[in-house]
């Protein structure tokens, strides 16, 4: 019976799914899923690295990072520039504590651009 019920669970879940999928939600382009560091994060330390996830694939055409002056501090991409669900980069050098901002834009499958930017703060070095 365990099995059946799961069976069912998995069912609804399913349904839900296909739900959440319809067309409408679809068709929407492509936009940031999440972030490492996170929109709003506080670190204790520098992080080594920036990664952003999309919704869908899309191509990453700029990728900065800017501290609370607005001066661009150095980050490597890492990966192609194909069509990709997420976007990585690392960071040479660690950020002295700040605020900073990574700027991103992209281009979705449809050929629509799209812009953001993700703020987290790093509250001390190591
Ligand atoms: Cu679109």
């Amino acid at each position: 019976m365990l099995s059946r019920f799961a069976f069912l669970r998995n069912g609804a879940l399913a349904a839900a799914f296909a739900v959440l999928m319809a067309p409408g939600a679809a068709s929407a382009h492509a936009m940031l899923h999440s972030s490492d560091p996170g929109d709003g994060a506080t670190l204790n330390s520098s992080p080594r690295a920036l990664h952003l996830m999309f919704t869908e694939e899309c191509r990453v055409t700029s990728l900065r990072l800017l501290d609370e002056a607005g001066k661009e501090r150095q980050i490597r991409r890492e990966g192609g520039r194909e069509a990709a669900s997420h976007a990585t980069a690392t960071v040479p050098s660690s950020l002295p504590p700040g605020a900073y901002r990574i700027e991103w834009r992209a281009m979705g499958g449809d050929g629509h651009v799209m812009s953001g930017a993700v703020r987290f703060a790093v509250t001390s070095s190591r």
